[in-house]
């Protein structure tokens, strides 16, 4: 995708951002508009736009996405009282941002899904 998308270029290093884990793969970082005490987004270097299309594209490399974003929850003291984890897809799943991110969210209560 390259120029055109803003976690790639995030990804390249053309625009700064908070990295908290990084690996060959994958990159974690706090998101810019924090919805809770810890609000990180886990992306794939490599370009997907969304969740279904990553999954059905690359399962393996949807798995490292899941991986890393538990390390990110262990690392942020997150485990004991437990996380959110989602992938906002497509316009119904008001995504913004067109390259496929789970936000980790915690350190509070979130309260329902759905509320
Ligand atoms: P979504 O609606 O699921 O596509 O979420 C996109 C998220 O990306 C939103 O929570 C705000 C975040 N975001 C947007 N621009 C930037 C940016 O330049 N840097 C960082 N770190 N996060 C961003």
């Amino acid at each position: 995708m390259g120029s055109d998308c803003l976690f790639c270029r995030i990804v390249a290093g053309e625009i700064p951002a908070t990295v908290v884990r990084e690996t060959a793969t994958t990159l974690a970082i706090r998101d810019i508009t924090p919805k809770a005490p810890v609000h990180i987004l886990v992306i794939p270097k490599e370009h997907y736009a969304d969740v279904a299309t990553l999954a059905q594209g690359d399962p393996g490399l949807a798995g490292e996405v899941l991986a890393a974003a538990a390390v990110v929850a262990d690392d942020e003291g997150l485990l004991g009282d437990g996380f959110r984890l989602m992938f906002n897809t497509g316009r119904y799943g008001g995504q913004e941002v067109f390259h496929v991110h789970a936000h980790l969210l915690g350190g509070a209560p979130l309260g329902p899904m759905l509320a």
